[in-house]
C-alpha cells in the first residue's frame, strides 16, 4: 500500500477558532473549498488535508498521529494533557486570547486563595482547576459540568465557578468576580511526536515559513513620511521596532527626504504625534499584507 504523503492538518469544524484558523490558513496561500458538512478537506495548491472536527478531539488526533498538525486553544490541550506529551507545540498563534479564570458572586467577600477554601466551584476544567488548588493548597469540591457554569452560583449547585473569560460581559452579566487567574490560553499549532517521511515535513517547513510570515505582517505596519534633512538622526529613536529606515530624496525639494520604515510593533497614535513634532509631515501608516526575511 502507498504511503499517504498528504499533510493532515486538525482544525475546528465550527466555533470560536474555525474562522481565524480558516484565515490564517488562507492567509498561507492555501486553496481550500469547503462545504458545509464535508469534514476533510483536500487543499487544491498543496499536499495538505484538513480534517475539521470538534476541538477537544484536536490534541487525540495528533497525538495519535492520524493528522501530523493540529490548531487548538492552550486550555483545552492543559486540560486533557498532563504527562506522556506526545505533541510538541510548534507555534503560538495570537488569537482565540483568553484565561481561565475563578470567579464568585460579588457580594461575598475575598482575599485570597484561602477564601475558597472548603468551597463548591463548577467548572468544565477540573483537571486544570485542581492543579491550581493543590498549588495553592486549598481543600475545595470541584464540580464537573459541561457547559453554562456560569449560572451554577445562581443555581445554588455551586459557590463559585472557573470559567474561561475573554471580555469578563459574562461574568458581569452574571453578577460574578474574577478573583483569581489560572491560566492564560491562546490558540496553538501542535505537532505530533511521530517521526514523518522528508516529503510531508517539507510541506511542515513550508507552511511554518508562512505563518511566520503571516505573523509578522499582522504584527508589523509601514510607515512613510516627510522630514527636514535635519532631523533625520533625532527621530530615529522614535522609530518603535524599525531596522535601519529607507532615506528617498525628494523632487524639488532639496531639504526634505521622504523616510520609509517598517515598524514590527505596530505604530500608536503618540508615536504619530511624536513624529508630527519632531518635524513629520504627510505621515502614512499602511498594513502590510505578507512579509518573508
Ligand atoms: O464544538 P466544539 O467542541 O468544537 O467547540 P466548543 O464549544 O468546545 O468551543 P468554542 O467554540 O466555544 O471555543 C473554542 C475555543 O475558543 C476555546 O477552547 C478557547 O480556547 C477559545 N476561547 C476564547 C473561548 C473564549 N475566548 C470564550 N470567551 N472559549 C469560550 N469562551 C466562552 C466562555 O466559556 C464563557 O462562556 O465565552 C464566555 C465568556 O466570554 P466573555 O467575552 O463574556 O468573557
Ligand atoms: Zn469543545
Amino acid at each position: 500500500m502507498k504511503p499517504v504523503t498528504r499533510l493532515r492538518i486538525a482544525i475546528q469544524k465550527s466555533g470560536r477558532l474555525n474562522n481565524d484558523c480558516m484565515d490564517l490558513l488562507l492567509k498561507c496561500g492555501l486553496k481550500i473549498k469547503t462545504s458545509q458538512n464535508s469534514l476533510l478537506c483536500h487543499v487544491e495548491n498543496l499536499p495538505i488535508d484538513i480534517l475539521f472536527v470538534r476541538d477537544d478531539d484536536i490534541p487525540t488526533l495528533v497525538m495519535d498521529d492520524i493528522c501530523e498538525l493540529g490548531i487548538v486553544g492552550e486550555n483545552v490541550l492543559l486540560e486533557q494533557v498532563n504527562t506522556n506529551k506526545n505533541y510538541s507545540i510548534t507555534k503560538k498563534l495570537g488569537f482565540s486570547r483568553c484565561r481561565l479564570s475563578i470567579a464568585l458572586p460579588s457580594e461575598i467577600p475575598y482575599v485570597n486563595s484561602a477564601s475558597l477554601q472548603g468551597m463548591r466551584i463548577a467548572t468544565s476544567y477540573p483537571n486544570l482547576l485542581k492543579q491550581y488548588l493543590d498549588q495553592q493548597n486549598v481543600q475545595a469540591e470541584i464540580m464537573t459540568i459541561s457547559g453554562s457554569v456560569e449560572i451554577a452560583p445562581r443555581l445554588d449547585m455551586a459557590d463559585a465557578i472557573c470559567d474561561l473569560v475573554s471580555t469578563g460581559r459574562t461574568l458581569e452579566e452574571n453578577n460574578l468576580k474574577e478573583v483569581e487567574q489560572v491560566i492564560q490560553s491562546q490558540a496553538v499549532l501542535i505537532k505530533t511526536q511521530a517521526s514523518i517521511s522528508s516529503e510531508k515535513n517539507d510541506t511542515i517547513d513550508l507552511l511554518l515559513r508562512r505563518i511566520d510570515g503571516v505573523l509578522k505582517a499582522q504584527e508589523s505596519k509601514y510607515i512613510m513620511f516627510h522630514l527636514p534633512k535635519a532631523s533625520l538622526q533625532s527621530i530615529r529613536q522614535l522609530l518603535p521596532g524599525c531596522e535601519t529606515p529607507t532615506v528617498v530624496p525628494l523632487d524639488g525639494m532639496a531639504d526634505k527626504v521622504a523616510v520609509h520604515a517598517v515598524s514590527g510593533e505596530g505604530v500608536f497614535w503618540s508615536t504619530l504625534e511624536k513624529l508630527k513634532m519632531a518635524g513629520a509631515s504627510s505621515i502614512l501608516v499602511l498594513p502590510i499584507e505578507k512579509m518573508m526575511n
